[in-house]
């Protein structure tokens, strides 16, 4: 483990890894560290709590929870933070990530996490949202941000060109 690590992303289960991991590689892409981890709420709690305060010892700004079904993740994280806490709801279960939405969303007053989209839209969304977290205190993230942006708005002209 790094000692100083900007993000730590929990997931549920390694059935997550493959939607958490367009989270991991948004955070690459601004040369965020980062820390990933599979522990869940339910099924390794002791662990989650342990691997939240060491993430916070390493100076970890922001923490990424993606978790699907009933979906506690995020807000066990949020019970133990007051670091920003950003939630992926995740598809898997029958009702198709509504649970996991509804789960992470309906946090109580006082323990908040900021809920995105479902799936992997929802985990790159989470990314740059904690690349924004960073962007507030940090000039060159900031700049990354505008050029991102700069770029997409140019890919969205390029292929509006390229079907004319
Ligand atoms: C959640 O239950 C996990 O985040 C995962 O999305 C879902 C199913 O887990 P597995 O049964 O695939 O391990 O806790």
């Amino acid at each position: 483990m790094s000692s100083q690590t900007a993000v730590s992303i929990f997931m549920g289960s390694k059935s997550d890894l493959p939607v958490v991991q367009a989270a991991a590689d948004t955070l690459a892409e601004f040369d965020i560290s980062f820390n990933m981890y599979i522990l869940s709420a339910h099924r390794t709690p002791e662990e989650v709590v342990k691997t939240i305060k060491e993430s916070e010892q390493n100076g970890v700004k922001v923490f990424i929870a993606a978790a699907g079904m009933a979906a506690h993740l995020a807000g066990a994280i949020a019970a133990q933070t007051t670091k920003p806490v950003l939630g992926i709801p995740l598809a898997g279960g029958d009702l198709d990530g509504m649970d996991a939405l509804l789960a992470t969303v309906q946090m109580p007053k006082g323990v908040p996490v900021a809920t995105f989209a479902i799936g992997k839209s929802g985990a790159i969304n989470a990314a740059i949202c904690a690349a924004q977290i960073i962007g507030t205190s940090d000039d060159e993230m900031s700049k990354k941000l505008d050029e991102y942006k700069i770029k997409m708005h140019a890919d969205v002209l390029e292929a509006n060109k390229s079907i004319q």
